[in-house]
């Protein structure tokens, strides 16, 4: 989503690295340029405004500092500016109620509130160890309960009945009493979408609210609406009490203008970014890593509880045991760590998390994940000998492989020598352990990360 934003950013930044002193003079051009990448990004002129403001006056002459250069200083300020734009750091959900802690969504329609209220729930459900319960109270779109049962049974939660016949009201207090009973800690309730201008679907919503006394009310805003999602927020938290937003769909073309107005605008924390259609595309919003990423430093943070969430660690315990035992790394294991990685939602949403890779440019295109597709097929096109001791492919088994895959000899080549890489790493892994060990050897397989030949050519 701050792909332009970042590369805009981290350029006009650049001009002011080298500078002796920061004057008001010499920032002046930077601030302008910081100001236009902001107003491209549709980011609010009030939000713009202060931003611009705060840099200034905290630039200028205030602080000198020993160990830092005038350049790394004013990025520290448009840094920290940045996250007190966001919220400064993560605001979780209140869950600190007794029985069913409530959370209601509400927001136009199409804004990803049923998808958002089954992301949510898994959420939950595998991150906080909760037992969830939703429940729709959308009953103006027919198929609108179906599509939140169907989504609650892919995530594994429990999905309470409602039918279009019934009013709202009834639906939700019905589905608290359940609840109750059934001792769950969350109740989840997605409503029906609705414009801030319908009066009547406006009082629905305050009524029902007031009816429920949810402990969270969500703002659920599609992230491509830009500076208007800081304005719907607006305009639904003055009816109701909203107690955080959402932010959907940023995994699109959106510019970032939403994310750096809400806050802003609304006094109300993002709590959440959507960042795909999937159930498990939803991630907490952490405006101090947001910040770092908008200005190339990266997200390793994000990066490495994803992969604690996602890496199967039964199998990554099992390949440590194999490799203590001073068997190799071989193919078989290489196959299955393309694949953990894979489920990590593929290099591309790795290398954004990366630091420096914003100001790459378009590597994503050259490490697509086209390139995990290729490495499978050739070690699929092994017999089991070949993968266990990769040392007996010899140039006839090269061509019949390759062959197999579909591929070119020199992509089995390339695999090959990507292999003996990973062994190099994995043997130095198993020996000393440690995630940050396995993360930079990760980047140790990228392009310009040393590897000869870089990756796969894009096809
Ligand atoms: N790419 C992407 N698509 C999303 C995201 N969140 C929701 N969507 C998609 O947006 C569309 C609308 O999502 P819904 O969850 O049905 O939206 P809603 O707010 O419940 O819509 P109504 O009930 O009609 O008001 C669906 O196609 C979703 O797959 C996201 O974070 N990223
Ligand atoms: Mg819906």
């Amino acid at each position: 989503m701050f792909d332009n934003l970042s590369n805009r950013l981290t350029s006009s930044l650049d001009h002011i690295r080298g500078r002796a002193k920061l004057t008001e003079d010499n920032i002046k051009d930077v601030l302008r340029e910081v100001r236009m990448a902001l107003l491209e990004a549709d980011v609010a002129l009030p939000v713009v405004k202060d931003f611009i403001a705060a840099v200034k006056e905290r630039a200028i002459g205030t602080e000198v500092s020993k160990s830092l250069s005038p350049g790394q200083v004013f990025l520290k300020i448009v840094k920290q500016e940045l996250e007190n734009v966001m919220g400064k750091a993560n605001d979780e959900l209140n869950l600190r109620v007794a029985g069913p802690a409530v959370i209601l969504l509400a927001g136009l329609q199409g804004a990803g509130k049923t998808t958002s209220a089954a992301k949510l729930a898994k959420y939950l459900k595998e991150r906080e160890k909760k037992s969830v319960s939703v429940v729709s109270a959308d009953v103006y779109r027919p198929a609108a309960i179906k599509q939140l049962e169907t989504l609650a049974g892919e995530v594994g939660v429990d999905f309470i009945p409602s039918d279009l016949s019934q009013k709202p009201i009834d639906i939700v207090n019905g589905a608290i009493d359940y609840a109750k009973k059934a001792h769950r800690d969350v109740l989840i309730v997605d409503t029906a979408g609705r414009l801030s201008i319908d009066e009547d679907m406006m009082a629905e919503i305050k009524a029902l609210h007031a009816a429920v006394n949810p402990i969270e009310t969500l703002f659920v805003v599609d992230a491509m609406t830009g500076q208007d999602a800081a304005n719907t927020a607006k305009a639904f938290g003055d009816v109701l009490p909203l107690t955080g937003v959402i932010l959907t769909k940023t995994d699109g073309d959106a510019r970032g203008g939403a994310a750096l107005s809400v806050r802003h605008i609304t006094g109300k924390p993002i709590k959440f970014l959507g960042v795909g259609e999937k159930t498990d595309a939803l991630e907490p919003f952490h405006p101090d890593r947001l910040a770092s990423r908008i200005l190339g430093m990266g997200d390793m943070l994000s990066l490495i509880e994803e992969a604690e969430q996602k890496i199967d660690k039964e199998k990554a315990e099992k390949l440590a045991v194999k490799l203590k035992k001073g068997k190799g790394f071989d193919l078989e294991d290489f196959k299955e760590q393309l694949q953990q990685m894979k489920s990590m939602g593929g290099m591309s949403s790795m290398l954004d998390k990366l630091p420096g890779m914003g100001q790459l440019g378009n590597i994503q295109d050259k490490v697509n994940d086209k390139m995990f597709v290729q490495m499978e097929s050739l070690i699929n096109s092994m017999t089991p000998a070949e993968r266990h001791n990769p040392d007996v492919i010899n140039g006839s088994r090269k061509k019949r492989i390759s062959a197999g895959a579909g591929l070119q000899i020199q992509d089995l080549n390339r695999l090959l020598k990507q292999h003996k890489q990973m062994q190099k790493m994995m043997k130095k892994f198993s020996s000393k352990g440690g995630m940050q060990k396995m993360m930079r050897g990760l980047g140790g397989m990228m392009p310009g990360g040393g590897l000869p030949g870089g990756g796969f050519p894009k096809r």
